[in-house]
């Protein structure tokens, strides 16, 4: 693969992000092309390439590997599913963009982990967004420059509008608290040691047995503490929101999106219906950056140690959600393949 070259990508897994990563690479960025779609529902592949030009439907995920067109991996299918997917790319020295979770827990993500250090190089960069964000490069920007000194806590508010059917209370740890996890992990450069939740009486809004809204807390290694309400049928749209509170100042993202408007004796503005409106722009950036990377050669981004640590780290959430405890965080020690 050259520079020069179109990246001929198999997305594996068609349902909900994976189809819109199809319109992406087909129709948002460059540099690439959707050589292979993958899916267990054969009649969907088979419709889904029959629009794309030079694309190949597949049920099974080595397959499309194969497929002579394919140059690199985008891996959209449910979680439980990534593990085989990984370990065969890897076995083809293939590249991969691989949506989060990398793994549905720890012991899994260690074995992805192993393996890619076995291969003596760095494959994967994990999907987590919220890096590409402007929003978020911004703070980052900010803590990073030390611009108001050392940050000490985290406020994070993450609501979603509702929840799809069959959202469970692990779930909200795995697949949204997920995103906390990962940006606590990024802004502040410290992994999390503990983790506790607090579950207040739960909305008349939220299905029967699901812990919403809940307050999770974490430690991290330099100290700092990292507060996150999750409230995933809030009803009225989605909210992502962080504020560092830093030594001589604050910086707070992911309030007042858009157009502010003064109208018929009301001020304010409008709010993003979910979350695949309100990172469009992160989900853009994030693929076409991976593509760029692949093509010149190199990986870049959230790694397989991102991805295990944040596994690790929900597993301690789901604990801590159950029990109510205190729940301590168990890492491995950092490979040096892995290291800042
Ligand atoms: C979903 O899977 C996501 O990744 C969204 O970013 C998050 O806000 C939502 O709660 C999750 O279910």
């Amino acid at each position: 693969m050259t520079s020069h070259q179109t990246l001929g990508v198999a997305v594996i897994g068609t349902g909900r992000m994976g189809s819109d990563h199809v319109r992406r690479i087909n129709d948002v960025i460059s540099g690439a092309r959707v050589a292979a779609v993958v899916d267990i529902d054969a009649d969907r592949v088979k419709h889904l390439a029959a629009g794309i030009d030079g694309c190949a439907p597949y049920t099974d995920p080595a397959a499309a590997m194969d497929d002579p067109g394919v140059d690199a991996v985008l891996i959209a299918s449910p979680g439980p599913a990534h593990e085989a997917a990984l370990l065969d790319a890897f076995a083809r020295d293939l590249p991969v963009l691989c949506e989060k979770p990398l793994t549905p827990d720890p012991a899994s993500a260690l074995r992805v982990l192993e393996a890619e250090q076995k291969l003596g190089h760095r494959r994967v960069q994990v999907g987590f967004m919220r890096r590409y964000d402007a929003d978020y490069l911004t703070l980052k920007s900010l803590l990073r420059k030390g611009t108001y000194g050392r940050p000490l806590m985290l406020h994070n508010k993450h609501r979603n509008a509702d929840t799809p059917p069959g959202f469970t209370n692990a779930m909200t740890i795995h697949d949204s608290v997920v995103h906390e996890i990962d940006v606590t992990r990024w802004l502040l450069e410290e992994e999390i040691t503990a983790v506790r939740v607090l579950r207040p009486a739960p909305t008349g809004n939220a299905p029967e047995g699901l812990s919403d809204p809940q307050l999770i807390l974490f430690e991290t290694a330099g100290g700092q503490v990292v507060d996150t309400e999750l409230f995933v049928n809030c009803g009225f749209g989605y909210q992502v929101s962080c504020e560092a509170v830093c030594e001589s100042g604050t910086a707070r993202i992911g309030d007042d999106r858009g157009v502010f408007v003064n109208t018929a004796g009301h001020w304010g503005g409008a709010i993003t219906p979910g979350f695949v409106e309100r990172f469009e722009e992160a989900y853009d950036r994030q693929v076409q950056r991976w593509v760029d990377a692949t093509r010149r050669g190199e990986v870049e981004g959230p790694s397989c140690w991102d991805g295990y640590a944040a596994a690790a780290v929900c597993e301690a959430g789901v604990l801590a959600q159950t029990t109510g405890e205190r729940v301590t965080v168990d890492l491995i020690e950092r490979p040096a393949l892995y290291e800042r």
